[in-house]
């Protein structure tokens, strides 16, 4: 019988991947460490390793089970540098024309297996809640896609925290509990960590041979490779953070930089964890009386709504959704974001924390380096290229609706109604980072006024004639328009003189 190749990328490592339950007696897997992977974009050390690692142990846990699996390292002298040329090479080797693939979760990737001269056959990815059709349908004839309601229809499909047809405690959503600060609490659970194995460990010295110039810190590394650590890191989660995740999902510490997010979007998103098996075990949690509601729902929101519908956005919107530019803006990334210097507190802590960690929460990239990204004008497809390096848990299905569209608004509104902005005074609530920043997010003019105070109002009265008209952000503009005159050009002046800074790679 004339064998196929299985392809299983590096994002893909679940055992009952669809193109694995495709396969038939004398299949051969095909697994790959590749240079075109591992550097269309400036990839944190961290995320390569952890690919890599987990890409390594899946190949020998398939071998156990009886796979038949021909595995590429990166340094293998054969090594085609390409998925498109390993599996060429693999096809010759083993006399075989057809590849069965589970769909990438990438436009490029897609696009580079098409034009690949093998007989490629596509299966769809269903390691999620929503397939695209699902999605498709839902989406068809809206005019506007909104999560609240897409959410709704999740949690009525799946039954998750449902009681009947009513949601679980008497509300869909538990937003308004879920804003609170936080105080140091040395009794607060951190993430699992895990001690590198030898074969971890053969990977950790590769990529710090081979990536050690990108941006991000490669050890410590303390991430799960496999399912096993996987499902022990959501048991810890469940056990000792989920209660207390709702109250403070948004809040921002110096000293505590997980507070009680789960991190298991590194193993959802390589296919270690399923979505569903961790909504469901947050769903048990809550029905045994384990964690309060604000907590179970505000967790299974992220993963059954965010996710799913981040994704849905992706592929209904094309492989030219990561060009747009809504807002037109054309500055350049501050060095900032690569670890160049910078006296604002909350953008060094939360670069600092992401160049260790390969890291950052939700808030921390929506309302720090993304606000900041969005009220200096940069580029989206730079600051889109960042997120997509910087985060071990990046892969642009997921990324880029988050950046394109959620933080940096160049969708024009696909994915959120309005854009993400706020002055200093959002993250001095939020955060205790101010209290060591060289500027006063209490001043709004002047020498040590916060940046964000300035950039805000200079942001809103610059788009004035696409933001006006929304009816979400009426009460901004007419704050704006109390304000004293001389008030209102001094917050132009000085705004229009940071951005110069800026321009010229001056420190801010
Ligand atoms: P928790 O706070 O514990 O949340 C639980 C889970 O919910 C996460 O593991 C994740 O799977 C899911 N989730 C939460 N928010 C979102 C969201 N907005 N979209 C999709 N899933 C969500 N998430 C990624 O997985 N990969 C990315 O590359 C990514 N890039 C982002 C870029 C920007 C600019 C922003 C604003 C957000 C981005 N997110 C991304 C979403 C979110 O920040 C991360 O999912 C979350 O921080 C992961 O950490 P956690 O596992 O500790 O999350
Ligand atoms: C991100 C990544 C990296 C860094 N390296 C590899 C690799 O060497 N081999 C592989 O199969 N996959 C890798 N990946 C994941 C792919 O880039 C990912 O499958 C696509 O971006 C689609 O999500
Ligand atoms: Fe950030 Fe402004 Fe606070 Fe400094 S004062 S940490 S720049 S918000």
């Amino acid at each position: 019988m004339v064998s196929r190749l299985i392809l299983v990328l590096g994002d893909q490592l679940s055992s009952d991947l669809s193109a694995l339950r495709a396969a038939e007696a004398g299949d051969v897997v095909v697994m790959a460490e590749v240079r075109d992977e591992a550097s269309y974009v400036p990839h944190h050390p961290k995320k390569i390793a952890l690919i890599f690692a987990a890409m390594r142990h899946f190949a020998e846990e398939l071998r156990d089970a009886g796979w038949y699996v021909r595995y590429t390292r990166y340094d293998d002298a054969e090594n085609a540098g390409s998925i498109p040329g390993e599996l060429l090479r693999r096809a010759e080797e083993v006399g075989a024309s057809e590849v069965i693939v589970t769909r990438p979760g990438e436009w490029r990737l897609i696009a580079a297996l098409e034009d690949c001269p093998l007989d490629i056959r596509f299966k769809a990815d269903d390691r999620f809640i929503c397939s695209l059709e699902e999605f498709e349908a839902w989406a068809e004839g809206r005019k506007e896609l909104r999560l609240e309601w897409f959410y709704r229809e999740m949690r009525r499909k799946t039954g998750l925290l449902m009681e009947g047809d009513s949601p679980a405690g008497g509300e869909w959503n538990y937003d308004k509990e879920n804003r609170k600060s936080a105080e140091p609490d040395l009794l607060r659970s951190s993430p699992m960590e895990f001690t590198p194995d030898d074969m971890t460990e053969e990977v950790l010295d590769l990529v710090g041979r081979e990536f050690g110039e990108n941006f991000g810190t490669l050890r410590p590394f303390t991430f799960g490779v496999t399912r096993a650590q996987a499902l022990r890191a959501l048991d810890h989660f469940v056990r000792h953070s989920l209660d207390g995740f709702g109250d403070v999902q948004d809040a921002m510490l110096r000293d505590d930089r997980f507070l009680n997010h789960s991190l298991l979007s590194i193993y959802m998103n390589i296919g270690l964890l399923s979505p569903m098996e961790v909504c469901q075990r947050a769903a048990e949690a809550y029905a045994t009386g384990k964690v309060a509601i604000n907590s179970a729902e505000g967790f299974i929101r992220q993963i059954l709504g965010w996710r799913e519908f981040v994704r849905g956005i992706y592929f209904r919107e094309g492989p030219e959704y990561t060009r747009r530019n809504r807002l037109n803006h054309q500055r350049g990334l501050p060095a900032l974001y690569w670890g160049g210097e910078t006296k604002m507190a909350c953008l060094s802590y939360a670069v600092e924390q992401t160049r260790e960690d390969a890291y950052a929460h939700h808030i921390q990239r929506l309302m720090v380096t993304g606000n900041f990204a969005l009220l200096i004008g940069a580029d989206p497809a730079e600051v889109h290229e960042w997120y997509l390096s910087v985060y071990a848990d990046a892969f642009e299905w997921v990324e880029a609706p988050n950046t394109v569209g959620m933080s940096q608004f160049a969708d024009g509104g696909v994915v959120g109604s309005k854009p993400y902005v706020s002055s200093g005074n959002y993250i001095d609530k939020m955060s205790d980072y101010c209290s060591g920043c060289a500027y006063d997010v209490k001043q709004k003019t002047g020498e040590t006024a916060c940046p964000f105070n300035l950039l805000y109002w200079q942001f809103m009265d610059r788009h004035r004639e696409r933001f006006e008209s929304n009816h979400r952000m009426g009460r901004i503009y007419s704050t704006w328009d109390r304000m004293d005159g001389d008030k209102r050009d001094t917050i132009r002046a000085e705004a229009g003189r940071f951005l110069d800074r800026l321009s010229k790679g001056e420190e801010v």
